[in-house]
């Protein structure tokens, strides 16, 4: 059988990669995440070709370990950006938000391992045939830009189609979501929502705050109407967003009401009128904790998991 081992293939202790998120996914975050045994990853975001330079320099000085980078291919910057990361010493290059086809053969000349985000068996399909490394499959429940079909229904459709790892994302923030995932046939997880409420992670504290409070149904998709539907904690903007939508609003009504909002939450800590990404699973997340800590939970999470299961299924044959 194939070798379809996360770890080996990328040289880290544990396949936990840390979900790229935009204006949130820094040096300080990544390094930490890849120095506690998972993959950190740099979030380019809307962010330009310099920004991105100095952070990768930052974080390669704080870890000797691999790293990687999310490219959101609806950057205005994405061009500089490809060219950027192909010509550093980063590992892993993920992408998000869009087929990152056009840029796989550049990438794998220069020895990258490319890893792409999908919300569709369609998409990982053919990005397989174009021999990229591994599939990250993103469910709806997850924050930020999403597709359609929830995690527990796409990891499993994915797997059947393709032969290459595949990383579950979307919903997962305990050990528990970890072995869900493994029992969908995953290789490994991204988790973006729990690393919110890291000690290392830069967003603002009202932001993380409104995190730890959520419950199960603190999150909304907004943006439906424009092709770019999006999950946040619900707020004043989301409301007034989706009523804005409801009311046949043009493109550029509905772009201009939702450009620089995320930077709004994530740095100035508006929780009303900033748009504070997150998935269905911050109902789930209580406290703030160590990049490490939250890594070593998880992981002691499994083996207890996986005996408690055994012993709930004698009625299994
Ligand atoms: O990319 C994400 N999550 C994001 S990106 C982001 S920044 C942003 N803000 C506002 C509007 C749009 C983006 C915030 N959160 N997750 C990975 C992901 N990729 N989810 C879904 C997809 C995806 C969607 C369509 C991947 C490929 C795709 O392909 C379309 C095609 O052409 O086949």
């Amino acid at each position: 059988m194939k070798d379809l081992s996360i770890a080996n293939l990328l040289g880290i202790k544990y396949p936990i990669f840390q979900g790229g998120m935009a204006w949130v996914s820094d040096a300080n975050l990544a390094s930490a995440v890849s120095n506690a045994g998972g993959l950190g990853i740099i979030a380019a975001g809307n962010a330009d070709a310099n920004w991105l330079k100095s952070e990768i320099i930052k974080a390669q000085r704080l870890t000797d370990k691999p790293l990687g980078v999310n490219i959101m291919l609806l950057s205005p910057h994405v061009e500089e950006v490809v060219k950027l990361v192909a010509e550093s010493s980063i590992e892993v290059i993920v992408t998000g938000a869009g087929n990152p086809g056009p840029y796989i053969e550049k990438w794998q000349e220069a020895g990258k391992k490319v890893i792409p985000v999908v919300s569709s068996v369609a998409l990982a399909k053919r990005l397989a045939d174009k021999g990229v490394d591994a599939i990250i499959a993103e469910g709806m429940e997850a924050g930020g830009h999403i597709g359609t079909t929830t995690t527990m229904a796409l990891v499993p459709q994915i797997r059947d189609a393709i032969n290459i790892p595949v990383i579950a994302a979307g919903g997962i923030a305990d050990s528990r979501g970890i072995v869900a995932a493994l029992a969908l046939g995953a290789n490994g997880v991204q988790i973006g929502t729990r690393f919110l409420v890291a000690r290392e992670c830069c967003i603002h504290q009202n932001y993380k705050h409104k995190v730890i409070t959520a419950t199960d149904r603190s999150t909304v998709i907004s943006g439906e109407s424009t092709g770019h539907p999006v999950r946040t904690l619900k707020n004043k903007l989301a409301r007034e967003y989706s009523k804005l939508e409801k009311s046949g609003a043009t493109l550029e009504e509905l772009e201009q009401l939702g450009s620089g909002k995320l930077k709004l939450a994530v740095i100035d800590g508006d929780m009303d009128y900033g748009s504070p990404m997150a998935g269905q699973v911050a109902g789930l997340i209580c406290k703030e904790q160590s990049v490490k800590e939250i890594i070593d939970e998880l992981v002691e999470g499994i083996h207890p998991l996986l005996a408690n299961i055994k012993e709930r299924a004698t009625w299994a044959k």
